[in-house]
């Protein structure tokens, strides 16, 4: 799919743009079965604990993880990208397809970054407003970046799809105490599809609301910026997912996975970075052009 003029507009007037149907069924398949074997293999380290009783192994992808939360509270989740390095993941998170859309909103060396999730919203949960830009080091605050967020089912008003707050971005302020001092402007709900994409500027407010379902809201949220500037966090690995300046250079799928492997050894949880106490302006690039 082709970025026009137009796209760039909007993202320019609204701070987040939504291309339906840009990726394929073949594109999203690698992923999605990496997490049915994630959440097989959980299943079965939870059984084998004696922590639950059914593998659910009738439930489709869009439930087994939510039928084994009933049964288990510490059930709240699946492990993340790092923590599971998969190949099909990895060779999601450079497709083709995907650093297309990418391109045109931060230039033609793209690095995946670290602040990136894959998110099974379960049954009742939210997530509260906040702008993206928050969740960096000092050092990182000015990075041009973009939050690329889709779905790997539907996404709706009643699972809890993304909302987000429209042109709150062109104000160039990081609200950086979270959802406490951001302005009250209209909220936008964004259903969207499988193979949907949505990209959103790192100051545009978002949030979402309860999955009032009984299935799990499968999405992932991921990272791009401008390669060679610093990392939002920095002791996890990015990923080089296209140089157009030098090929050689896109990192290979060993060695990312074996960064991962001594990261999260040295590493093992997020860690929570100081913040300003006030809100601030952006002194970054707002866009790529
Ligand atoms: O998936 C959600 O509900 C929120 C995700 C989010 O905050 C993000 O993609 O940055
Ligand atoms: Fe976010």
């Amino acid at each position: 799919m082709t970025v026009r003029a137009e796209d760039l507009e909007f993202y320019k007037e609204h701070g987040y743009v939504v291309f339906p149907k840009a990726l394929t069924d073949e594109d999203l398949e690698p992923l999605i079965q990496d997490h049915v074997a994630i959440v097989d293999e959980m299943a079965r380290d939870l059984h084998q604990a004696g922590k639950i009783k059914d593998l659910c192994e009738d439930e489709d992808f869009h439930h087994r993880l939510a039928r084994l939360a009933d049964q288990c509270d510490e059930v709240d989740g699946c492990p993340d990208i790092g923590f599971t390095r998969r190949r099909g993941t990895f060779e999601f998170l450079r497709n083709q397809n995907l650093v297309d859309l990418i391109e045109p909103f931060i230039g033609p060396e793209i690095t995946w970054n670290p602040v990136s999730h894959v998110r099974p919203k379960m049954p009742r949960t939210d997530v509260h407003f906040h702008q993206d830009a928050v969740f960096t080091t000092q050092e990182a605050k000015d990075i041009l970046q973009v939050t690329v967020w889709l779905p790997l089912g539907k996404a709706t008003a009643e699972n809890g799809c993304l909302q987000v707050q429209p042109g709150v971005h062109r104000q160039e302020i990081v609200y950086w105490t979270y959802s406490k001092d951001l302005p009250q402007t209209e909220k936008v709900l964004l259903p969207m599809e499988k193979g949907d994409v949505l990209i959103m500027h790192k100051l545009t407010p978002h949030g979402s609301g309860p999955n009032n379902t009984d299935a799990v809201r499968w999405s992932m949220d991921l990272r791009y910026q401008k390669t060679g500037e610093p990392s939002p966090r920095p002791e996890w690995p990015s990923l080089v997912a296209r140089s157009r300046h030098d090929p050689g250079q896109e990192t290979t799928y060993e060695t990312w996975r074996d960064a991962w492997a001594a990261a999260v050894e040295e590493t093992p949880q997020q860690i929570r970075y100081p913040r300003p106490v006030e809100p601030l302006s952006f002194g970054g690039e707002m866009y790529y052009a």
